[in-house]
Parts: C-alpha cells; structure tokens; sequence
C-alpha cells in the first residue's frame, strides 16, 4: 500500500499506481486524496504542466483527468479490519434541520459548552456525495473534506483544522472509538510529510516514510507518507530528505503492517515546477478557501 501527496505529473511515481489500476483495475485500489481536487491542481502546477505538454487537447486532458478524481473513491475497508483514508475520520452530518428549529438552534448556539461534532458512521460515509471537484468546508456535505483534509491530534475529541481551514483534528479518545464501533483494528492515513509534520508539536517527524501516532486498546493509528524527498520543490537549499515508506499487509487479520522505507534517488532528476513555489505556500497548508468556491461557471468550464 502506498500513500502519496504530490499531484505533479514530473513526480512519477504519482502516476505510476494510476497506471496500474488502468491496466488492471480489479487488482489495484486507488483512493482520493486532497490533491485531486480542481483548487490543489491549480495551486501546485499540475493544471498548467497538462495544459503546456498537451497543447490544443490540454483542456480536454485536465478535464478527464479532474473526471477520473472525482470518481476515484473516499476511504477503503481491508479485510473488515482496517480504515484507510488519506486524512482520516469525518463528522456525523445531522439532518437539516427545518426552519423553525434552525432558529432554535441559532439560540442554542450561544451556549460554548455544546460540542457541535460527534464521529460520523460507516453508513454516513457510504452515503456521502463523494462526486465534488473541491469539497466544501462549509454546507451539508463536509464529509469528502474530512475524510480528504483532517489530520490527527494528540488532544481529546473532535475540533476544526484551522491549520487547514478545512476538516478536523481528532484525539485518540476518537480513534479508539471509531477502532470499537466498527470492529476495527487498524486505520492507516497520510496527508502529513516532513514539513507538516515540523509543525506538531507532539508528533514524531516523517524521516522514515511513517509514524505510528495513537496507540489505544482496540488498536493503531498509523500515517504512511510514500513521497521521499519531499516536498519536491523547495525555495531552499536545504531538504528534509525524508525517505518515503509502503506498508504490506498480510491476511488472515491484515493489522499488523510490515514497514518498507525507501530513499528517493539522488540527485534528483531535473524537472520543471510549473509554479511559483517560491510564492505559494510551502505545503497544502492554510487553504485560500476564497479561490477554492467552485462556482456554477467554474463547472461549466471545467465539464
Ligand atoms: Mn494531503
């Protein structure tokens, strides 16, 4: 199992599990991750590289390629044994409330005390309206940005990623609580490199490609990071070097990962970055949420 971030065409590796599940795609199960969205293509250069290499049937190849994201599933269950996600755990949605109670609750709402998110189910998940150029972070359907943005904490419960702007930070509290209600062992995620990682105090840094980040009694949460050197852009001359790591899982029980690190090769070779990385942010921190609303021309653009 792999878990990459970037989403640049020159970083191959990317494109070599898209490859795969093409030519054999009831072997292969590729999951979404926040990067194939219309915003992070744009943002990271992946949108202009396409629109470059392919000239005239740039359009047409960005278009399909935002097609084939947007399709591409949410989260897997192995085995009945573990969650795979690319952040991790999602809110439970409440029922739209009608008219006259969302007054109510606007008066409700006063009061700080009320934690307003509680772990959304399996079944939630499954319903969810996964067919979205950008999650939103803000509406009914919050559950694709969970599930593609969160991160973990080391602190109790369920909160806002502000950090991100979008998805949430869960506790361990959380994790054991997803792990027992649905008889899981295991959850594996991604979404945090080395750079990331240098911002969670609490955390253990990315060097090795992975990172076991809660242990509790039903089982592990776990973040598998498998783009070495990363990120592959940088304003500096210094790298983290971190290398990139894949897990094997065996049956019967599949929970209990086999870890494989792995170095990038060196030098790497030389590729163009197709944008600004010395202007745009350094990972896919702090969302300019503003540039993110998929507006109704955006979609007659983009289809
Ligand atoms: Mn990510």
């Amino acid at each position: 199992m792999f878990n990459l971030e970037s989403t640049l065409i020159s970083d191959e590796l990317k494109f070599f599990p898209f490859i795969c599940y093409v030519f054999l795609p009831h072997r292969v199960y590729l999951l979404r991750g926040n990067h194939e969205s219309k915003y992070c293509t744009s943002v990271y250069g992946f949108e202009k590289e396409v629109l470059i290499k392919y000239g005239d049937k740039g359009k047409h190849v960005y278009r399909k390629c935002l097609g084939c994201f947007e399709g591409l599933p949410l989260a897997t269950i192995i085995a009945g044994n573990v969650y795979t996600a690319h952040g991790g755990l999602f809110r439970s949605i409440p029922a739209t409330p009608s008219k006259r109670s969302k007054k109510k609750n606007r008066r409700i709402s006063l009061t700080p005390e009320i934690n307003p998110f509680s772990l959304g189910s399996l079944e939630e998940l499954s319903k969810a309206r996964r067919s979205v150029l950008d999650p939103p972070w803000e509406g009914q359907n919050l559950i694709p940005g969970d599930v593609l943005w969160s991160d973990p904490s080391m602190s109790p419960g369920l909160s806002p990623n502000t950090e991100r702007g979008i998805g949430l930070l869960w506790g361990p509290d959380c994790t054991e609580e997803f792990l027992k209600k649905f008889n899981l062992k295991l959850i594996i995620r991604s979404h945090e490199g080395p750079d990331a990682r240098e911002k969670r105090p609490g955390f253990a840094g990315m060097d090795e490609g992975y990172t076991i980040d809660h242990t509790v009694e039903t089982g592990k949460l776990i973040t598998l990071f498998s783009a070495p050197d990363y990120p592959q852009f940088q304003a500096t001359v210094e790298r983290y070097n971190n290398k990139g790591a894949y897990v094997v899982l065996k049956p019967p029980e599949f929970n209990n990962p086999e870890f494989h690190s792995f170095e990038a090769i060196l030098p790497r070779p030389k590729v163009q970055a197709y944008y600004d990385y010395e202007e745009v942010i350094d990972s896919d921190e702090e969302l300019d949420l503003a540039s993110m609303v998929t507006t109704p021309s955006d979609i007659i653009v983009s289809t």
